[in-house]
């Protein structure tokens, strides 16, 4: 059984991905895709994932794409250390969530990454390279030219931040309903690792804004203290590690 990942370091989806292969202690390639150069965009890359995003897992030559589909897709074909409850009621509510989590934290998060990590990258770009460059993407030509080369307003970045508070909150609460320490109980779920990177992404950029919910703060020091976190987060995974003018932005901002 061989997999191959092409995915980016500090891709956010790609993270879950890596987290699961590495939990269950799946070896594989990882192709590195340099998002900012285009490599997603690229006719061979689009053949496999026409979406031209990361990650796509290449299982024997069967192409899977969607974060959240792989890991539901690891999950069947490799059931040992199994991430999905049993129970089909639970099952369903864990895929609820990885819904709220695709729709909610893992969307607001991009505004906060872009404008903070990426734009430099773009305020390089002349006008008719960006627009050329925002028009080829299949998923995201309308969020990059919401975006332009001066970066997402406040308003914008306020209510991205708002969702993500929002996620938290509704992340405290499941955990109380279920008892925790995870989102589904006592056992960690594909839920909680669609979750992660979120939080992972915020904390990276000294936006935890979760400090005041306890059963969060639980969890997040949980998540990062289990075995596959320190291979899925190796360096360059995080935005700080990968850009350095991000200090002094986050710096600036304290
Ligand atoms: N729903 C997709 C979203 C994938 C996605 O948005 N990937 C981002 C990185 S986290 C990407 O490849 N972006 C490339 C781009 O914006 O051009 C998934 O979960 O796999």
């Amino acid at each position: 059984m061989a997999f191959k990942l092409y995915n980016a370091p500090q891709s956010t989806c790609s993270q879950r991905v890596r987290f699961v292969l590495n939990a269950k202690k799946l070896p594989f390639d990882e192709v590195k895709l340099n998002l900012l150069e285009g490599d997603q965009l690229k006719p061979d890359y689009l053949k496999l994932n026409p979406n031209g995003v990361v990650p796509t897992l290449d299982h024997d030559g069967a192409i899977v794409t969607d974060s959240t589909v792989i890991t539901e897709y690891l999950d069947e074909v490799v059931p040992e250390n199994s991430f999905t409850p049993e129970n089909p009621v639970t099952r369903a509510r864990m895929r609820a969530l990885m819904h709220f989590m695709d729709e909610m934290p893992a969307a607001s998060v991009r505004v906060p990454t872009f404008n903070l990590a990426f734009l430099p990258k773009f305020q390089a770009m002349s006008r008719e390279d960006f627009v050329a460059m925002a028009e080829s993407k299949p998923l995201r030509k309308e969020f990059m030219l919401a975006m332009g080369q001066t970066g997402f307003p406040k308003a914008e970045m306020d209510a991205a931040l708002a969702r993500l508070r929002r996620s938290y909150e509704r992340m405290e609460r499941e955990i109380e309903l279920s008892g925790g320490p995870w989102l589904l109980g006592k056992d960690i779920s594909l839920a909680d690792v669609a979750a992660m990177p979120a939080l992972v992404r915020m904390y990276d950029l000294n936006y935890a804004d979760w400090q005041d919910l306890p059963r969060v703060v639980t969890w997040f020091d949980n998540i990062r203290a289990q075995p596959a976190f320190v291979p899925t987060y190796y360096h360059g995974s995080l935005l700080t590690e990968r850009f350095p003018h991000l200090k002094e932005t986050l710096a600036a901002r304290a």
